[in-house]
């Protein structure tokens, strides 16, 4: 599976590179970009692109979310993403239909989920590459972006070289070419449009032409660093770099359990050890959500189960956080009949409207099947309807009513609507307060 040691790998691709300076494609002034998957990433990458002077089509199977783009509109909140994405439509640059067009670049950013077992979910990945291959005439470059288990690029050319057999991936003959990388994007939901552009980028192909057609690519909107390396390396570096925030994150979770045995403030704690020049621990919650930190770890484990032991002990421990945080709640929560439980924030994290494996829904879930007597309010700014699966288990309420008639009142979210003056908790007496994030000490 591994190339051998990083060093050579990348002395390889450079002194490859080195070779090849000849046949490089010049990069193209104004390439025709196709987005597939209008999603976090996706719609966020088209307006990038189109605003830096590419033709963009955005593609995806939603039609709700190919009318809203058309109309210039962003289908959910991530700031700033709504000027770019209308000023891109206005202007003509970004456009958006169901299939993929004829185009010099494919960029795939479509999701990742795991399967039962945790183990990854390749369908849309697959259900894209079927669509690009029909569209595909040679001398594209298809960019893999969503996060991926290691070997994924190799995969998705495998896939498109067997439904276009007149194509070739590595360019051995003299059938016409097409460009396979991987280009993981690594921004932080609630900054993607600073740090799409910002952040230091790492782009890999499968050969080192479509390494240096991904640079040309994300050189053309990137500030930050284009690190050239080669996919599996890419695939595997996204991965780490997520495993590598979800350990420390486990860290902080059990620290919060162990101090909460021992009657200490895990809060001082940590700020107090943080004081150390070399100690850095991150802030406990009520578990890992999103899309990303809860997920990629389990490609690692999936892809070598037998030596990522620390990586899914640190799963574990933040999976095991939303369960831990309900049995507060009950206990909070016991000596009332019917008791009032104001649930605040079902977002994985603070101001974002992305409720995708967020842990307060877990929370809020397992609170009413433990406590079926209880009176659940759940507060969330950022939407306007519980989803399904808590349709019947709690109703959507307003802060301070929530708050004001509540037993019990969990925080689940830092939200900026449940910090400050706002809020001041210290003044409603009477009630339990079980603040997951730390946000009211
Ligand atoms: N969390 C904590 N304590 C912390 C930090 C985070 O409990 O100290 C929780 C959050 O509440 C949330 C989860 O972890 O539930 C993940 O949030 P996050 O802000 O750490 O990360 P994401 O999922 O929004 O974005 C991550 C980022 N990866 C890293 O920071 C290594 C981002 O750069 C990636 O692009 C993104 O995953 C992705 O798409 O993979």
């Amino acid at each position: 599976m591994k190339d051998g040691p990083l060093t050579t790998t990348h002395e390889a691709v450079a002194a490859d590179q080195a070779v090849e300076t000849a046949q490089r494609p010049a990069p193209l002034a104004s390439p025709t970009v196709a987005v597939v998957g209008l999603g976090y990433i996706g719609l966020p990458t088209a307006a990038v692109l189109a605003s830096c002077g590419a033709r963009v089509v955005g593609v995806d199977v939603n039609a709700d979310t190919v009318a809203a783009v058309n109309a210039g509109q962003v289908p959910f909140v991530e700031p700033d993403l709504d000027a770019a994405v209308s000023e891109a439509v206005r202007s003509g640059g970004l456009r958006a239909q169901a299939v993929p067009p004829p185009a010099d670049v494919y960029i795939i950013a479509v999701p990742t989920p795991f399967a039962a077992g945790h183990r990854p979910d390749l369908s849309y990945v697959e259900a894209a590459c079927d669509a690009i291959a029909v569209a595909l005439t040679g001398g594209e470059l298809v960019v893999l972006e969503s996060t991926s288990p290691p070997g994924t690029t190799q995969l998705v050319a495998d896939r498109i070289m067997i439904a276009r057999k007149d194509l070739s991936a590595d360019g051995s003959d003299n059938r016409p070419q097409v460009h396979f990388a991987h280009a993981p994007e690594r921004v932080l939901p609630g900054r993607i449009m600073h740090e799409l552009v910002a952040n230091d980028r790492i782009v890999g192909g499968l050969t080192p032409v479509a390494t240096e057609r991904a640079r040309a690519l994300y050189g053309s909107f990137c500030k930050g660093k284009i690190l050239m390396t080669d996919a599996l390396t890419a695939e595997m570096s996204k991965l780490v770099e997520n495993s590598y925030r979800d350990v420390n994150i486990a860290f902080a979770n059990e620290l919060s359990v162990i101090c909460d045995q021992m009657g200490i403030d895990v809060w001082e704690l940590i700020e107090l050890a943080n004081h150390h020049p070399r100690v850095d621990i991150l802030r406990p919650g009520p578990g890992v959500g999103g899309h990303c930190i809860a997920v990629d770890p389990w490609f690692i484990v999936a892809a070598e189960p037998k030596h990522s032991r620390l990586i899914r002990t640190a799963r574990e421990v933040n999976d095991s956080k939303p369960g831990w945080v309900v049995d507060r709640v009950v206990a909070a929560a016991e000596r009332y009949r019917k008791p009032r439980i104001a649930c605040l924030g079902l977002a994985f994290k603070a101001d974002v409207d992305d409720l995708r494996e967020s842990p307060a829904i877990e929370v809020v879930r397992q609170i009413s099947e433990q406590l079926p007597n209880a009176l659940i309010e759940v507060v969330e700014p950022h939407v306007s309807a519980l989803p399904e699966e808590l349709l019947g288990k709690a109703k959507l309420g307003r802060l301070w009513q929530s708050v004001e008639t509540a037993d019990v009142v969990v925080l689940l979210v830092d939200h900026s609507e449940f910090k400050g003056e706002g809020l001041n908790l210290g003044s409603i007496p009477g009630k339990a307060i079980i603040d997951t994030r730390g946000t009211w000490r």
